[in-house]
């Protein structure tokens, strides 16, 4: 008795073969279309992100050929030799071998293809690590659950010379400029990635790694840690600030300065004194208690938490995840509606400083209180985070009077 499927079967069979191919078709396209996706590899803004996509491009396409290729006949030879009526299910089909040509040919193309490919990925990789004397070295340390950047401004090899900048959250750059990153960590791993301006690059304990970063035009361009390091890894952020050249300088000029004046106003003076009896073990104001924390390490498994001497000059906080300025209206808000802007010119979805960003004055009016006292109320609750095992900032039990005066004291720190 010849064994055949049913005609149920069949229609089956055809269906669900339909559907999976204009799933995976709809999902190919989705992939390249790239409103709304903040961390989009598909639209390079630098240099080294374009030279990867000059890379990924034609092994896409050649792997797409192959794909459809190779499918194709797969579908093919199914359909043309598939068991009909006629055929008897005892025959033992012909054996045949041995076809010298196909068989040279179809081991020799793959070794081409894939040696083409080897070929660019070399070049892409030699271009991507070449040295450029005329770049900035900045260090980037990550921690559970934010980012450290030194900046060794006068190329001397030491990031903590009173020439040098530290900063977190968030890491300003001059566009055009190229930027040698060294990426490490202070206790897990984890891994930098802005992807509109390179690849990743795994920031390891010990280790460190080079990455060159250039943006082509100013903006704020998006990252995400990408290597899971615990509880707040999904909070872990990066914002890349690009400035044009002028603006930078002003940035850079801010930076080396310090707070060793009282602020003016009484509430923040009182700010400033909660805020050495309660965060300056953990946290460095310079010119406040830079020369002391160097000595009594904060009580952090990293071992270092957020500089907060210019926080004002940032447009976020807390691992990039809240914004430091009035949730200003972005104008290309992400495809989940959020304020992630997709658009890097969109500054305004990064939270902006203004003029505070070069160290103007912080315009109090734009300042996004809510989200400040939210956190200074109960970090934890703001971010999931370890604190009584010493990863992250911990519920200090603040009373509403010393969130007023911190908050005041923050915002003179420009
Ligand atoms: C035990 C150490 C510790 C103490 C004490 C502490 N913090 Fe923190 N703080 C941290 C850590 C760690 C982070 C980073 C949290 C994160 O983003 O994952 C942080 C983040 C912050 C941030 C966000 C900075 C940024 O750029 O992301 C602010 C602002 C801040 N703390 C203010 C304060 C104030 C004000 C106090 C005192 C009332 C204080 N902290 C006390 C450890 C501490
Ligand atoms: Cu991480």
């Amino acid at each position: 008795m010849p064994r055949r499927h049913s005609r149920f079967v069949r229609i089956f069979g055809t269906i669900v073969f339909a559907v999976v191919t204009v799933l995976f078709a709809a999902l190919i396209v989705n992939a390249f279309m790239n409103g709304g996706k903040p961390l989009t590899t598909l639209v390079p803004k630098g240099p080294s992100a374009q030279s990867i996509q000059n890379l990924v491009l034609p092994v896409f396409a050649i792997a797409g050929v192959v794909f459809v290729g190779v499918m194709g006949a797969v579908v093919f030879i199914s359909w043309k030799f598939r068991e009909t009526d006629e055929d008897d299910p005892e025959e033992f089909p012909e054996q045949v071998h041995g076809r010298t040509v196909l068989e040279i040919g179809w081991t020799i193309l793959p070794a081409l293809i894939l040696a083409g490919v080897a070929v660019g990925t070399v070049v892409t990789l030699l271009e991507l690590n070449k040295k450029d004397p005329e770049a900035i070295q900045v260090e980037v340390t990550g921690q559970q659950w934010w980012w450290q950047y030194k900046y060794d401004l006068n190329g001397d090899g030491n990031f903590d010379g009173a020439e040098d900048i530290t900063t977190a959250t968030e890491m300003v750059i001059p566009a055009g400029r190229p930027i040698e990153v060294t990426t490490t960590s202070n206790d897990v791993i984890h891994s930098f990635w802005i992807p509109g301006l390179n690849g990743k690059k795994d920031a390891v304990p010990g280790l460190h790694s080079p990455l060159k970063l250039e943006a082509d035009d100013p903006g704020v361009f998006r990252g995400q840690c990408t290597e899971y390091c615990g509880l707040s890894h999904a909070n872990m952020r990066m914002l890349v600030r690009a400035l044009p050249s002028e603006e930078y300088d002003a940035w850079v000029k801010n930076q080396l300065k310090g707070h060793e004046a009282q602020p003016s106003g009484e509430l923040a003076k009182e700010g400033r004194k909660t805020w050495e009896s309660l965060c300056a073990q953990c946290h460095v104001i310079k010119g406040i208690n830079d020369a002391k924390i160097k000595d009594n390490p904060p009580p952090l498994v990293s071992g270092v938490a957020p500089d907060l001497t210019h926080l004002m000059t940032r447009g976020t906080f807390a691992g990039s995840i809240f914004n430091l300025y009035a949730d200003v209206q972005s104008t290309s808000p992400n495809s989940n509606g959020d304020q992630l802007g997709t658009d890097p010119t969109d500054v305004a979805a990064a939270g902006n400083p203004g003029a505070a960003l070069t160290g103007g004055k912080v315009d109090e009016a734009t300042v996004n209180r809510t989200a400040l006292e939210a956190w200074l109320r109960n970090p934890p609750a703001q971010k999931p985070m370890y604190a009584q095992g010493g990863r992250g900032m911990p519920n200090l039990g603040l009373t509403e009077v010393q969130i007023d005066q911190l908050v005041a004291f923050l915002t003179t720190l420009n």
